[in-house]
């Protein structure tokens, strides 16, 4: 296969692909600073008790139209950005486009009230959205997110976008940085959560089995990088967080980016037709009940998962 940007090498045998500091610091940190005025994140985020338990809510408490601090917001400086464009362009189709973008925001423990750290104890994927104030649920709160392809959130739908993600912070080995897991994406679509078996001396290898039959060793790569720096994988690229140590949040920008429908083939195509498995789901996850809410405890990426 003949590609214009070397850089996308990696997308086509690993499944992402890194950008290094490509988006304008500067701007980032301006962008940070705006998000940090909107609230005050360390005491003022979650709902009280009683609240809550008068009418637990699980669904619909993430960014949705309407609700999106990044509504109205100008980011041109990251979607009009040469390098990113050039090569969306190439893997997606000239015309790819935004399916959502939103931040993300990865939540200290010391901000957390108890009673939200019994709820969330040990879940695999402690979305704090059902425990924030209405008002401010125009953020994703986590507090760590086991190993997960982003097509968890896109049942019936076909692996056609990648995910971008872009640090607002500095992001160090403490600070919560993502995990991917290269190559990955190899079986397509598998249900959430994973069969994932910690592998070798370090904590880094990993045995990646697709559940019917096939399955690969693989080693984790943990994404540092100072802010402004992005990455983009493809939505059957297994990764997830820990959650951070310190008592600061880690901030994020996540855009989901889908190619364009009726172009002919590209790049996303031809890796498409080497994944050995399905790239679509009915059913991308069996942590949840018809509520919403998680009927499982147990994370791989923590190491207590129940086997
Ligand atoms: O920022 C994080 O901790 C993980 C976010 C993530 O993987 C996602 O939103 O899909
Ligand atoms: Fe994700």
């Amino acid at each position: 296969m003949k590609i214009k940007y070397d850089k996308l090498d990696t997308f086509l045998e690993q499944g992402y692909c890194s950008l290094g500091e490509v988006v304008n610091q500067q701007k980032c940190k301006e962008l940070l600073e705006f998000i940090k005025t909107t609230r005050d994140f360390e005491r003022d985020l979650f709902l009280e008790k009683e609240d809550f338990y008068a009418h637990p809510q699980y669904t619909g408490v993430n960014p949705c139209p309407g609700r999106n601090i990044l509504e109205g917001l100008d980011l041109s400086f990251i979607e009009q950005n040469t390098v990113l464009q050039s090569l969306l362009s190439e893997l997606l189709g000239e015309e790819y486009s935004v399916v959502i973008k939103k931040v993300i925001c990865g939540v200290p423990k010391k901000w957390i009230p108890d009673w939200v750290i019994s709820e969330i104890d040990k879940l695999p994927v402690p979305n704090l959205g059902a425990f924030i104030k209405p008002d401010y649920r125009d953020i994703t709160y986590f507090h760590g997110i086991d190993f997960h392809q982003d097509i968890i959130d896109y049942k019936n739908r076909p692996s056609d976008f990648i995910t971008l993600y872009i640090y607002l912070d500095d992001v160090s080995e403490v600070d919560s940085p993502l995990f991917i897991i290269p190559g990955s994406h190899i079986f397509g679509a598998t249900t959430f959560p994973h069969s994932l078996i910690p592998h070798g001396d370090n904590s880094n290898g990993w045995l990646y089995s697709d559940r019917r039959g096939k399955s690969k060793l693989l080693q984790r790569h943990i994404l540092t990088g100072s802010v402004g720096s992005a990455w983009f994988w493809h939505s059957c690229l297994l990764h997830g967080t820990q959650p951070t140590k310190l008592s600061q949040s880690r901030i994020s920008l996540r855009y989901i980016i889908e190619r364009y429908k009726s172009s002919s083939s590209v790049l996303l195509d031809y890796v498409n037709s080497n994944i050995d498995g399905h790239l679509s789901l009915e059913n991308t996850r069996i942590d949840l009940n018809e509520d919403g809410k998680s009927i499982l405890r147990g994370n791989i990426i923590n190491g207590n998962a129940k086997t």
